[in-house]
């Protein structure tokens, strides 16, 4: 293995995580001559793409647009091969980036940041790694990642189990091969979603466990063919733009009707156009499917009515149809041949809404009183999703205030970029952005960049330090909760509202006025010499930029 890279004593900035968003704030500091360097927990770079390796992950916004835009040779030589890049496709584009731009040189790997303080004598953090560094640093940019703080439930019994356990979003750096093995799946989530067609189509017998089923629309992946690659690349820049303006910082067909002004079956064809093109923009059908009670329960009902066609097992396709939260409401599923994969004689479900999740044993998962016994459990329940990266490490701001203390209502921040308290400390795509509920490549590049022209600033201006104004941080808090009100969302209990982690309070954490609208604020705010923040005097910390 190469050796570590050695962290010097002072830096101008270091920057947590080497995942798309570490990796684009790298290259942009190096254009501005600042000395930066990367602490990536992993032995590699891609983060998400680097930690999920479970069979089936691919993403679900196409690849063409979840990929990165800032750079014309790159995006014209990348060459995806499927609609839904495959995660070995998608890391290797991450390693393609990392050789490309040179980013290794500066990336210490296998370091966990455990904590980072800040010193407001001297405007610098003091940054600290499991591997016994100490950095003092004038900005700390945590890309830690929204969903990359993998959550294991506290299950009775779960470490007396004597076969393999795996967490989709720790998967191991090796084929798992399940053929001829009992395999169950706890959770029914995005990542279970994914895998569970193609476990079923390797394991002897596959058992779900689900909880609370969710909405899956089809992908229809398909290879990536010549007329369609050069659709893009022909006008990649104006596309990619035409992207940063959406709501969702994808591109894709909108229909700014009401689902409740067509005709029953005129809906329908609508949603079955939808259908058969597939992914995320079935959400895009109508105006008001996140929006208003009635319009989307006509989106619910068709995607319900789907599941009862494919499912063969009447009780079984019930279980499965969610009735529980407004569809879109908690993320999306995308894909390939989930439903189907019930009709599998090797496939079961377990309702556990009915037969609850007693505890796991020696020998396999017990639910409603009966024990399954299997060879392996995958695990495929999420992350502590948007803070759990953040809360896991010890951020002391001024005062010496945690960055957990501080959230210990839930999440706030100014504009998802900083958060009162701790200045000179900036968080790409943090919560208070439209970050998850974008194409999350967008949104990364849109922070990178006005995070980076904010230093340049400062630079220029002579400032030592940025921080949010508390009343500006409050302003922006109110705001973002006016606007989530305003739709479904706050209805389900998902991990956009931290209802997935036992004591976590309930708090829309991601911004969800949209894309466009979010990026002219941030634009604004920074034309306008970043009103809502406030500076400090003459750099004076231990590696001063020129
Ligand atoms: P990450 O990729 O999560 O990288 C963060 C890095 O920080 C990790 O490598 C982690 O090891 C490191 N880190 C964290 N804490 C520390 C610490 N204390 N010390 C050192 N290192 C640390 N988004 C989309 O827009 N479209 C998709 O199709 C899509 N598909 C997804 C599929 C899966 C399975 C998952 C889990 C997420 C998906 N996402 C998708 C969201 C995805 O997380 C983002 O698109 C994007 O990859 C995030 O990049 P990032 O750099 O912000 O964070
Ligand atoms: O996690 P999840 P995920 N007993 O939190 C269940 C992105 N992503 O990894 O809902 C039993 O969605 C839990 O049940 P419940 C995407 O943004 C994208 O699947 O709490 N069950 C739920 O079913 C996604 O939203 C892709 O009742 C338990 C499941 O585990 C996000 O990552 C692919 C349990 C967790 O689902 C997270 O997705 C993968 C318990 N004790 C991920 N604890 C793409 O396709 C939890 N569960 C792009």
């Amino acid at each position: 293995m190469a050796q570590r890279l050695a962290l010097p004593a002072s830096l101008d900035v270091v920057i947590v995580g080497a995942g798309f968003g570490g990796m684009y704030q790298l290259h942009r500091l190096r254009g501005l001559g600042l000395s930066a360097r990367i602490i990536e927990a992993g032995t590699g770079v891609g983060g998400t793409w680097y930690w999920n390796r479970y069979p089936g992950a691919r993403c679900d916004v196409e690849s063409m647009q979840y990929s990165f835009g800032f750079d014309e040779a790159l995006q014209q030589q990348w060459r995806w091969t499927e609609r839904f890049a495959p995660q070995a496709e998608i890391l290797a584009y991450a390693n393609h980036v990392a050789d490309r731009f040179d980013l290794r040189r500066d990336i210490a790997f296998e370091t966990r940041v455990t904590s980072a303080v800040w010193d407001a004598g001297r405007a610098v953090w003091t940054v600290r790694t499991d591997r016994g560094d100490v950095i003092e640093a004038r900005f700390c940019i945590m890309a830690t990642g929204c969903l990359s703080a993998a959550r294991m439930p506290d299950i009775p019994g779960r470490d007396a189990f004597q076969g393999a356990t795996y967490h989709t979003g720790h998967w191991p750096h090796r084929k798992v091969d399940f053929s001829g093995q009992r395999v169950a799946v706890i959770g029914t989530g995005s990542s279970a979603i994914q895998s569970i067609p193609v476990i079923a189509a390797e394991a002897a017998e596959v058992i779900v466990f689900q909880r609370t089923p969710n909405f899956s629309v089809p992908a229809h992946n398909r290879p990536i063919d010549t007329e369609y690659e050069r659709h893009w690349k022909d006008d990649y820049a104006k596309k990619r733009g035409e992207a940063r303006r959406m709501r969702t910082g994808i591109l894709y067909e909108l229909n700014d009707q009401s689902a409740l002004v067509q005709a029953e079956a005129e809906r329908r064809a609508t949603y079955e156009r939808r259908w058969q093109t597939g992914s995320t923009q079935f959400m895009a059908a109508f105006n008001d499917l996140i929006l208003h009670p009635a319009a989307n329960e006509t989106a619910a009902e068709f995607v319900r009515d789907k599941i009862r066609g494919i499912v063969k097992d009447p009780k079984t396709a019930e279980a499965l149809a969610p009735k529980d939260h407004p569809i879109g409401t908690k993320r999306i599923c995308v894909d390939t041949g989930y439903y189907e994969t019930f009709n599998r004689d090797n496939v079961r479900l377990v309702n556990l809404k009915e037969t609850p999740l007693d505890h796991i044993t020696a020998a396999g998962v017990v639910a409603g009183g009966v024990e399954y016994p299997v060879d392996a459990i995958v695990f495929a329940t999420g992350f502590d999703a948007m803070t759990g990266t953040l809360t896991r490490i010890d951020i002391r701001g001024e005062g010496g205030q945690s960055l957990a203390e501080a959230w210990q209502d839930g999440p706030v921040s100014y504009l998802g970029l900083m958060v009162a308290g701790f200045p000179n400390l900036f968080t790409i795509t943090g919560p208070g952005s439209p970050s998850v509920l974008s194409n999350m490549i967008v949104s990364i590049e849109q922070h990178v960049d006005w995070i980076t022209d904010c230093l340049g600033w400062l630079r220029q201006q002579g400032h030592a330090s940025i921080a949010a104004e508390a009343t500006a941080q409050h302003d922006w808090v109110v705001h973002g909760m006016e606007v989530a009100n305003r739709t479904l969302y706050p209805q389900a209990a998902s991990w956009y509202m931290g209802a997935n982690i036992p004591g976590k309070p309930r708090v829309f954490m991601p911004y969800i006025g949209g894309v466009g609208v979010y990026r002219d604020r941030c634009a604004e705010i920074a034309a306008a010499g970043y009103t809502g923040f406030v500076t400090g005097g003459p750099a004076q910390g231990a590696a001063a930029a020129e």
